[in-house]
């Protein structure tokens, strides 16, 4: 990322300083904005001054990038990709823009003569936790791809005014504090008060006849709420094109009259307000579909509706009529959380721009896209027919239609099948009916694809068999990816340098396959020396963070072993943690034997309501007290939880990590994207073949990864012959000798019940199959540890991970989903 610059005198002209990109230019663009917006000077500026004027000097110089995008897409035919997501987790957009803006150093010197401390300015910026998890993550790191592929594109979502609530841990337990991200006001967006769209709930439909006499439908709503749009420039990497972020805030309508509502009735006015904000007030924080709030089907419905009539307005605004805009738009679904705009297209289309059902559905049908993102069960949203009816009549009914047209469909296809028609229908008619988002989302959509391989070809023979049977070119496959920009080059500067030094080019920035160029140094004694210095730097960077913030010390020297990612059963902390019992007792069995240092690191959030998950925090840092204050052990084990993992803090881990835990039952893992990260940073995973483990253990290579447990295929097996995990308990000593040491209470000061849900939920019923795979985990996990006594081979192996991480970039997904899926094409912005 050098770029060489030759300093400009300072009195050049003021037009150039406002946006230039040398350091004298950048040095009087700080200054300015430190005076002119935030209205200080120097030395009495806060960190948080800084850090405004800062983030102001970067984005004036996006937005002269940003007014081009716009121009150049505005005249042109060029298809636009809408990615509807009610997540997006872009972490901290400072350092990632400047990466991106190639500024970098000059930056960095830019602040070192103004005498400021920049990684502390960097360091001042709310994380905007606008997702969950993978999900948001993954929408982000899409729309870095899309820039940087020169895609026009917006990102459509929700302007959470509380995002994923912050984490912290007091006695060991989980405890929720609100995250206030936009207290100190958000330099990255700039509000839209003028493009607001009215979104309607309630009510009931009527008949009417319209001047030609045909039956229309109108909606007569009882309640419009306003959505007014925030827009955030996303910028590509080395690259003119920037996108827009545009997240949707709700405010009182002002074409509603609610006054009449409320004649003289001030405070039913103000309430009325104070209830429409509450659309867009705080993310739900579960990785999982909130059943039954009406709340959820709400934002849901509020950002769907503000998007597709964007659309609209800006088909209107460019290319003019409506039946060409399936060849202007493409939508994609990021899950069924969007499902609704399906709906929603279609009732913009007939009730408000007077076209019939046939020509509504040709377009709907052709524009819309949907990603599966999960198989579990209870993951898959369905929302109760008489709640749908009452926020959504005029949707309850299109919805309705579009199953009658689609039922018939199957019923000539399939004669006599009724049991597949009952199955398909996008209403569930066991107990209460039910409206199934995914069947509306397979129905509606072109194409539908998984997030990996194995994903994907379970998508097509368990959750859409009869989807598949009957449209099997309608489904695909494009694994996941994640942006090498914010994962390494923000992320781990050190290793990006060695890295552009070793291959001669920073090329592998845009062009991740590059990266193989590091094979052939493999084996270089230099490079091994150098890889190893960076991966110590970082492991001391995390170590003096973890301490500052937990008070646990870690050595640098040990093996580094992290598990970060949300607190889920499916996921299996739990099986982590048995492994550290197992090193505890034999540790505590023979103290003297040589056993290889390693630091336990786990970080992730639990859903709020999920009683197990946060048990399984606090048995962690219950684990984590015992271990670490037992002097016998000496700190040859250390177990850590970081509190808040978040994209920023994540930052942090991935340069750190020596071994990364993918250790999901085979099957429920989608894909994981934090696998990737860590492999990218040099990690070895020690994994099942679950998600994109399975995709990576191939570049990697079988001798570079360490495999273990059942496969997808094995599990489902078990499951079909009965799985009795007490079998296992009663069988392995060892097995037995752990879960006992927990019911013990040696974990909870004496309390021999603290854990027994967790204990007794394993030993009885174990739904992951932790138990059935604990022999494979442990014995895998010895190999890691003897495979780390060779330095020189770890480290080769290191190497080659990260030279053939290649395919889980971001910008080979977002080539897949343009050429397959989308046919996009790019359209460079000249810088
Ligand atoms: C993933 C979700 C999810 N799958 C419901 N499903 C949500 C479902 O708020 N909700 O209702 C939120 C999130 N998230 C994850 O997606 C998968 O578990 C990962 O395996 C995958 O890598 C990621 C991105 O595809």
């Amino acid at each position: 990322m050098s770029m060489a610059q030759s300093p400009e005198p300072l009195d050049v002209d003021r037009e150039r300083t406002r946006t230039g990109m040398s350091k004298t230019a950048l040095k009087q663009g700080f200054l300015d904005n430190l005076f002119y917006i935030q209205g200080r000077f120097r030395e009495v500026a806060t960190p948080h001054d800084l850090y405004m004027a800062a983030a102001y000097t970067t984005r004036d110089r996006i937005l002269e990038r940003w007014i081009k995008s716009a121009q150049r897409y505005k005249t042109n035919q060029s298809r636009t990709v809408c990615y509807l997501s009610a997540e997006f987790l872009p972490g901290p957009h400072l350092a990632n823009n400047l990466v991106n803006l190639g500024i970098v150093e000059t930056a960095t010197e830019a602040a070192h003569e103004l005498g400021l401390d920049f990684d502390a300015i960097i360091a001042e910026e709310a994380e905007p936790g606008l997702g969950n998890g993978g999900l948001g993550r993954l929408a982000a790191c899409f729309m870095d791809s899309l820039s940087t592929l020169q895609i026009p594109s917006i990102g459509y979502g929700i302007r959470y005014e509380f995002g994923i609530f912050d984490q912290t841990i007091e006695d060991g337990w989980q405890v929720e504090k609100s995250d206030n991200w936009l207290r100190n006001g958000n330099p990255w967006e700039i509000p839209r008060p003028k493009i607001r769209f009215p979104v309607l709930y309630g009510g009931y439909t009527e008949q009417y006849r319209d001047h030609d006499g045909r039956s229309r439908t109108r909606w007569v709503p009882a309640q419009i709420i306003d959505g007014v749009a925030y827009d955030t420039p996303i910028l590509g990497y080395g690259v003119g094109n920037v996108n827009l972020l545009r997240l949707w805030k709700a405010e009182a309508s002002e074409s509603f009259d609610f006054q009449a509502f409320n004649v003289g009735d001030y405070y039913g006015a103000v309430h009325a307000k104070i209830e429409a904000e509450t659309i867009s007030k705080v993310l739900y924080p579960n990785d999982e579909p909130e059943a039954g709030k009406e709340l959820r089907l709400k934002q849901q419905f509020f950002f769907v509706s503000c998007s597709i009539q964007d659309m609209i307005r800006l088909q209107f605004n460019t290319v003019g009529p409506l039946d060409s805009f399936a060849e202007k738009f493409v939508i994609q679904l990021n899950d069924t959380h969007p499902s609704l705009a399906i709906a929603e297209l279609m009732r913009l289309l007939m009730d408000e721009h007077d076209m019939d059902w046939d020509r509504a559905w040709d377009i709907t049908h052709r524009v819309f896209c949907y990603t599966n993102h999960t198989l579990l069960p209870e993951a898959l949203e369905t929302w109760s027919v008489s709640l749908f009816e009452r926020l959504l009549p005029r949707h309850l009914e299109i919805v309705y239609e579009i199953n009658r047209h689609f039922l018939d469909e199957v019923r000539v296809h399939f004669l006599g099948d009724e049991d597949r028609v009952r199955r398909m229908s996008l209403i569930a008619e066991d107990g209460e009916r039910r409206v199934r988002m995914a069947n509306l989302a397979v129905v509606g959509s072109r194409a539908v694809n998984g997030v990996a391989a194995l994903h994907s070809e379970l998508v097509k023979t368990t959750l859409f068999k009869d989807f598949h049977d009957f449209w099997p070119d309608r489904f695909h496959n494009v694994t996941n990816g994640v942006t090498p920009r914010r994962f390494m080059v923000v992320a781990n500067p050190r290793l990006s340098r060695l890295i552009s030094e070793t291959c001669g080019s920073d090329d592998w920035i845009r062009d991740l396959d590059r990266l193989r160029d590091l094979e052939a140094h493999a084996m270089d004694s230099g490079l091994h020396e150098r890889w190893h210095e960076v991966k110590i730097a970082a492991k001391r960077d995390l170590a003096a963070w973890l301490k500052h913030r937990t008070g646990v010390l870690l050595d640098p020297e040990a093996i580094f072993d992290v598990q970060a990612k949300r607190i889920h059963e499916y996921k299996r902390q739990h099986l982590n943690l048995l492994h550290i019992i197992r090193c505890y007792q034999r540790l505590k069995q023979s103290p003297n034997q040589d056993m290889v240092p390693r630091a336990f690191i786990f970080g992730g959030k639990a859903a709020p309501g999920y009683f197990m998950a946060k048990l399984i925090i606090k048995l962690i840092n219950a684990v984590a007290e015992v271990i670490n204050n037992d002097p016998q052990i000496n700190g040859f084990i250390r177990v850590v939880f970081m509190p808040d993992f978040n994209v920023k803090n994540g930052q942090h881990l991935y340069p750190a990590a020596n071994l990364s835990e993918q250790i999901s039952l085979a099957g429920k893992e989608a894909s994981g994207t934090g696998n990737m990260k860590f492999s990218m940073n040099g990690a070895l995973t020690i994994g099942t073949l679950d998600g994109a483990n399975v995709e990576i253990r191939e570049e990697v290579g079988k001798e570079n990864f360490f495999l273990f447990g059942m496969s997808a295929e094995e599990v489902s097996q078990r499951q079909r012959e009965g799985y009795h995990p007490w079998e296992h308990y009663a069988k392995d000593a060892e097995l037995k000798s752990d879960i006992d040491l927990i019911n013990s209470g040696l974990f909870s000061h004496g309390d021999t019940q603290l854990f027994r849900p967790l204990t007794d939920r394993l030993v009885n019923q174990d739904p992951f199959m932790v138990l059935a795979d604990y022999r494979a985990y442990i014995a895998c996990q010895d190999h890691v540890a003897e495979a780390y006594r060779d330095h020189r081979h770890w480290t080769r192996m290191s190497i080659l991970n990260v030279a053939r991480m290649g395919k889980f970039s971001s910008d080979r997904a977002i080539r897949e989903y343009a050429e397959h899926i989308w046919r996009t094409e790019p359209h460079p912005i000249d810088l």
